[in-house]
């Protein structure tokens, strides 16, 4: 078994590791930038090492620095979490050549699912079929031409090393073909550095379905289940779902079957996806990730399995715990990415900073995987997830239902935050129906006038203790008693005439905490006038004690001593007028 684990990451991934090393009795090293000396992961991990640096590449990528935490700590593998070295076979390698494990696949697959075109062969040569299209790189637009008129229009014209989009042209008939085609290539060649082109038909509304799978070193690998990934936008993923919805057993079987055959056509070991387009009944593959995902919990809530202790396990080479046939998905399962990110009229800008206040949705069905805690700062220069909110229901109207009351629950202050826009998605018909696809949110949701701005930071007045004061007030004409919990300060001023000295706050039981005293400084609340002066320079007063009266908006008010004391100064006399916020007396 392994012994102890450096987690090169950060973020809720790197505290979802850490986790299930300690559940697994295995000991955990952070690694650290100088933005994160006092970040969530740092607080959780056995022990935690300085990388220096701020930005990610003078940081979580300096491989240098993190072979040499290694060496200092003592760890005898490596979990890379996703991004940063998950999918870098040098990093790999150069662990591997020191006798430590790598958690996760072997370089080789990393290599071959690294780009479409091997990717794609790969696939094909497992009788795993892509879009159908061309293999051929496109040397002129006729090919495309002669293609669309073959398949039928739309087509897409793809970069052959791209991705992420990028690269991507839907032409809608041959007179388009001779520009996108030229585009296409250009953006290809400015992003990626090569300008190679295929082509293939365009699906006009299709899902984005995958599959986990996981497999061992002994060769053993399963399919545990799919999730769909539709709801999404610019290629981010906003909401994952399990099991895909409206999508019939034949077809989840058909899919784990093909994703187990891409897997072990590249000799894969670890956690792993392969994603697939799914149309029509219809699915595609696309590509292969070879990392954990961000989503993979989505898969654990249905199923049960640890995708995280298995990763570890078999790293640690052992056989995988449980067989195709032991896999039993149950229930449904939804997760919402948190992103410190302001929605606001569908733009999604970052909104880095301090969250001064966070409490995450709790209650039945409910998960927070989250890598940040009430007073931790989410920098610019790294990814901007919070956390994942994921929740299981025994139906998928349930888990929606639940999702929805769980986003309503969730409290966090200081940053905007993408939950406005996933509830946005969440109460819409068209997700509920499951209607969406992957154009779905940029072409349909309407966030207009959704806004992600955090509310106001917490003020001093909140932690001021509350005291009951009874009100009575009328509403069209019925009168209501009213309780208010209110800051215990005193009144100032309180409606009536008569010369009665304003009642004392009446204070709650166990509220705590005695009438902060005022300044002295004894000020009207409105503009008015003085109709009499009831103190006299070097009267005793109580708190609360009426000093004067003002007569404002016809009424007769008393104006209240805020403190105990001698009366030192009196500034009006009857008949003055004064304005809101003119001191009166003062007390000393
Ligand atoms: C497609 C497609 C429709 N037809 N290919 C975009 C990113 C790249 N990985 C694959 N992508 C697509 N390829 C054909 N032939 C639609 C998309 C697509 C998409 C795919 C997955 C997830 C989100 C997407 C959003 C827009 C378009």
């Amino acid at each position: 078994m392994l012994n102890k684990v450096l987690i090169a990451n950060r973020g809720e991934i790197a505290v979802r590791v850490i986790r299930a090393c300690k559940e697994m009795g295995i000991a955990t090293v952070a690694v650290y930038s100088e933005l994160d000396r006092e970040a969530l992961h740092v607080r959780l991990a056995d022990e935690a090492y300085a990388l220096g640096g701020q930005s990610a590449a003078d940081s979580y990528l300096n491989t240098e620095r993190i072979l040499e935490v290694i060496e200092q700590s003592g760890a005898d593998a490596v979990h890379p979490g996703y991004g940063f070295f998950s999918e870098n076979t040098d990093f790999a390698r150069a662990i591997t050549d020191r006798g430590v494990t790598f958690i996760g696949p072997p370089p080789e697959a990393i290599e071959v699912m690294g780009d479409k075109v091997s990717s794609r062969l790969a696939a094909q040569s497992a009788g795993v079929e892509g879009v159908p299209g061309t293999t051929e790189f496109l040397t002129s637009a006729d090919e495309v031409i002669a293609f669309g008129d073959e398949h039928g229009w739309p087509v897409a014209i793809k970069a052959a090393y791209g991705g992420g989009g990028r690269g991507m042209r839907v032409v809608a008939s041959a007179e388009d073909a001779p520009a996108a085609l030229e585009s296409a290539q250009s953006e290809a060649l400015k992003g990626f550095g090569r300008a190679e082109c295929y082509v293939e038909r365009y699906l006009t509304w299709p899902r984005h379905v995958e599959m986990q799978i996981v497999g061992d070193t002994h060769g053993n690998v399963v399919w545990v289940g799919e999730r769909d990934c539709s709801a999404q936008r610019r290629h981010q993923k906003l909401i994952e779902e399990s099991p895909a919805p409206d999508f019939p057993d034949e077809i989840r079987q058909a899919m784990g079957e093909a994703a187990v055959k891409v897997a072990k056509a590249c000799g894969y070991y670890n956690a792993g996806t392969v994603e697939f387009l799914y149309q029509d009944g219809a699915f595609y593959f696309l590509e292969m990730n070879t990392r954990l995902q961000v989503e993979h919990p989505v898969t654990e809530l249905v199923t049960g399995i640890d995708l995280v202790r298995e990763q570890i396990l078999v790293a640690a080479g052992e056989t995988l715990s449980f067989t195709q046939d032991d896999i039993e998905r149950r229930g449904h399962a939804i997760e919402v990415r948190i992103n410190a990110e302001d929605p606001a009229e569908g733009k999604f800008l970052p909104s880095p900073g301090k969250i001064t206040e966070i409490i995450p949705a709790q209650g039945y069905g409910t998960r927070w995987d989250g890598g940040y805690e009430s007073g931790d700062e989410v920098s610019q220069y790294y990814d901007n997830l919070v956390g994942k909110l994921i929740v299981w229901g025994k139906t998928r109207e349930i888990a929606i239902d639940r999702m929805i009351r769980a986003l309503e629950e969730f409290r966090i202050e200081g940053i905007a935050t993408t939950i406005p826009a996933d509830l946005a998605i969440l109460r819409h018909p068209d997700f509920r129906e499951a209607k969406h696809a992957t154009k779905w949110v940029e072409a349909h949701l309407d966030l207009t006038g959704v806004t992600g701005q955090p509310s106001a930071p917490a003020t001093d007045e909140d932690e001021t203790p509350k005291v009951q004061r009874d009100v009575d007030v009328e509403v069209n004409g019925k009168r209501f008693a009213v309780k208010l919990w209110m800051p215990d300060v005193p009144v100032v001023a309180a409606a009536g005439g008569g010369g009665a000295t304003a009642p004392r706050p009446r204070r709650a039981s166990g509220s705590g905490g005695a009438a902060a005293a005022g300044s002295g400084k004894v000020a009207v609340p409105m503009q008015g006038t003085i109709v009499k002066v009831l103190v006299e320079v070097g009267q005793e007063v109580e708190a609360g004690q009426a000093v004067c009266v003002l007569e404002a908006m016809k009424m007769e008010n008393n104006i209240a001593a805020d403190k105990a004391g001698t009366i030192a100064e009196i500034k009006v006399e009857a008949g003055q007028s004064v304005g809101a916020g003119d001191i009166v007396v003062v007390i000393e």
